[in-house]
């Protein structure tokens, strides 16, 4: 498989999550987005939305959208599986994995900072508008997420992918997490587990 990625692109980041904890081998290739890159002919030509992530399947076919691409790999490689047993939870985190990957991570997007920009938004005001959704996004998942463990058990699945890529754009944006003791919590967990280690924007192949 070939993802088409960018080491600090949360949605990007969210799938090499998933094929890591999958312990599934790809080629990674960089899809540089401070360069346009995603804006080429040559990548419009494959995913015409100009957006990574894209993962090309052995069959030559590409996959678009990391829900899409996290589902399919749920559906081919069921092991380990990404989401709990009991419908419940797994609604609970479908859940958070909505809200964080509908609600929170598209008013972030470049795309939508430079259209902000565009219409006359200084950074200042970017980054608050940053900021605002983000910490409203934080605020609602530490009320839904468990007591212990990763998000929703002693495994980490699709509710952590999302949450521990969104919390790398916090990082980013400086937003304080002092507020969130079960967040932090599972952020710690995911600190010390190889595949998370592996799939850090901080070590992939195009990471400065
Ligand atoms: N809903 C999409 C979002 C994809 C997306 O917005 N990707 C961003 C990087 S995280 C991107 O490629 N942005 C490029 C741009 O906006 O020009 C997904 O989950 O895959």
């Amino acid at each position: 498989m070939d993802l088409f990625n960018y080491f600090r692109s949360t949605s990007s980041y969210r799938v090499r999550l998933a094929l890591a904890l999958k312990q599934l081998e790809y080629q990674y290739v960089p899809v540089n987005l401070l360069k346009g890159e995603q804006g080429q002919a040559d990548f419009l030509a494959l995913n015409p939305q100009g957006r990574v992530p894209a993962l090309r399947i052995d069959s030559g076919e590409l996959l678009v959208q990391s829900p899409a691409i996290i589902e399919y790999l749920e559906e081919v490689y069921p092991q380990p599986a990404l989401l709990p047993q009991d419908p419940v939870l797994r609604a609970r985190a479908r859940g958070v994995a909505a809200l964080i990957g509908c609600d929170v991570h598209p008013l972030h997007n470049v795309s939508v900072l430079n259209q902000l920009r565009g219409s006359g938004f200084n950074e200042e005001q970017v980054n608050a508008w940053i900021a605002h959704w983000i910490s409203q996004g934080l605020a609602a998942v530490e009320k839904l997420i468990g007591d212990e463990g990763y998000c929703f058990g002693e495994e980490p699945g699709l509710a952590d992918i999302y949450l521990i890529a969104q919390l790398y754009a916090a990082d980013r944006f400086n937003i304080s997490l002092a507020d969130y003791p079960r967040i932090r919590r599972v952020a710690a967990l995911a600190e010390e587990h190889p595949a998370f280690i592996q799939a850090h924007p901080a070590r992939q192949p195009d990471t400065p």
